[in-house]
């Protein structure tokens, strides 16, 4: 696996007051990036899916194209998956070995359930267990349901983030050598770098 990584350089800033405590071992398994998903070499790329999972616009569309027909045959055979969690496919043509196709909320209609946090960070928890079920140290999550979904970019990275750090605490991600949070936009790539200093403070 060849893979130039933007290396999260955590500094430390007066005023951003840490929710969670430093942890050096933490630190150095958190990458954040901007770039096409799909050119990513890691053990698996986590999709921005629908409940259907065959297919769609956005980033659900460059990884289908990338990966080839293969994809959609096998996730035919899934049977589909429901909001807040996901499924793990190959991903044949793609540099990274698995695709987990997470189905996040759409974000005004969970919202007004109040259900929307729930359900996307479900989304991350469900991927992070399908990453360690399956042996996989390194794993690239798309900025889940910030595109047509509508969730805002802010509050998705503190979930995301949360999510991570709270699943690393319960030692459930020991053996996960990379965790990558891989945006497209500039929007979510700032809400990361304003966000990942509470969750995973300097040490
Ligand atoms: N690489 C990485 N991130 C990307 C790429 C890419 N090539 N292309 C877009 N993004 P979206 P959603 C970012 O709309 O909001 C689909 O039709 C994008 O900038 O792809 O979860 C599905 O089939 C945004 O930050 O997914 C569903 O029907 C993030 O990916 C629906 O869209 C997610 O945006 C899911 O909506």
């Amino acid at each position: 696996l060849s893979l130039l990584y933007k290396l999260n350089k955590i500094t430390p800033d007066d005023h951003v007051e840490a929710s969670h405590a430093p942890s050096a071992a933490y630190n150095d398994k958190i990458s954040v990036i901007r770039q096409d998903i799909t050119a990513l070499a890691v053990d698996a790329i986590v999709n921005a899916a629908n409940n259907s999972l065959l297919g769609g616009g956005g980033v659900d569309g460059a990884i289908h194209r990338a990966a080839g027909p293969e994809l959609v045959d096998e996730c035919e055979t899934l049977d589909g998956c429901d909001t807040g969690s996901a499924k793990i496919t190959d991903g044949y043509e793609l540099p990274a070995k698995k695709v987990i196709h997470a189905v996040g909320p759409i974000y005004w209609s969970t919202k007004s359930e109040g259900r929307h946090t729930e359900l996307l960070s479900g989304c991350y928890r469900t991927s992070l267990e399908l990453a360690a079920e399956h042996g996989l140290k390194s794993i690239a999550f798309s900025a889940l349901s910030t595109g047509v979904y509508g969730y805002p970019s802010g509050e998705a990275s503190e979930v995301a983030l949360d999510t991570v750090r709270a699943f690393l605490d319960e030692g459930l991600g020991d053996d996960m050598e990379r965790i990558i949070f891989c945006n497209f936009m500039q929007k979510d790539e700032d809400a990361y770098f304003e966000n990942i200093p509470k969750y995973f403070p300097p040490v």
